[in-house]
């Protein structure tokens, strides 16, 4: 099994959270963009789950209980803005999520089945997962428990994807390598553009792309990749 060992990070961001002042304007600028990044993404990911319940009927009833998670995970979140009396920047939301929403469906469109789950089920699934697993030490309590609930979720929908591709190792190969060639570079500009405002949330730049590093390397090796591809595939596109 791939490993990579994890820093002691968890420990420093649990230490700095007695700082961290959820009412400041700071931090409820920073929560709208951020806030409306994970409503967004939630709502695309249902859309996402549906498209795939089409392509892939003899699926069907379990993408149709994913895409079903993902708006309650939407309402979640949702929920979080409001009680921090924040209102989510959804125009920027969407721009930032506008390259791989067209990837996805441009793919959708020609029937590339594989393209979308490496898009969905490994590449966003991953991101949504790291992001996650790093606010939670550092959200309020009211935020820290829906997100408990919902990353637990997300290694569901993770799993969906690779026991997929597991089973079409071979014949995906070539697909996987050349999605993820076109979507990986875009997930580390779409750090690089909330990275500001993650570090106001005390969320750290370093432990997103690490952690990301850490599900989407396991995931590539789940699905049959050996160490040296996986190396070559995750950081692929990455420079910090
Ligand atoms: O499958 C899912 O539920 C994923 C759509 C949700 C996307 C989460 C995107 C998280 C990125 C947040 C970056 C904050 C630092
Ligand atoms: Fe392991
Ligand atoms: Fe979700
Ligand atoms: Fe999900």
């Amino acid at each position: 099994m791939y490993h990579i060992f994890r820093s002691g990070r968890t420990m420093q961001q649990l230490a700095n959270q007695p700082d961290i002042d959820f009412k400041s304007e700071t931090y409820k600028d920073a929560y709208s963009r951020v806030n409306a990044i994970v409503i967004e993404g939630e709502q695309e990911a249902h859309e996402n789950y549906l498209k795939l319940a089409e392509l892939l009927s003899e699926h069907k009833d379990d993408l149709i209980r994913l895409s079903k998670m993902e708006s309650r995970h939407k309402k979640g979140f949702e929920a979080c803005g409001r009680n921090l009396q924040v209102t989510p920047d959804l125009e920027f939301a969407k721009q930032f999520f506008a390259q791989l929403h067209q990837n996805f469906q441009i793919a959708a469109q020609e029937g590339k089945i594989v393209t979308c789950l490496l898009i969905q089920s490994l590449i966003i699934e991953c991101f949504a997962i790291a992001a996650y697993n790093i606010y939670i030490p550092v959200a309020d309590d009211f935020a820290r428990k829906i997100t408990e609930g919902v990353v637990k979720d997300e290694y569901s929908h993770l799993n969906f994807g690779e026991v997929w591709l597991k089973e079409h190792f071979e014949e995906s190969k070539a697909e996987l390598e050349e999605a993820n060639r076109q979507n990986l570079p875009i997930v580390w500009q779409m750090l690089n553009q909330v990275a500001d405002d993650a570090e106001v949330l005390a969320m750290e730049k370093e432990a997103l792309v690490e952690d990301f590093m850490i599900q989407y390397g396991e995931a590539l090796s789940n699905i049959g990749f050996n160490t040296r591809d996986i190396m070559r595939l995750s950081a692929y596109g990455l420079r910090t």
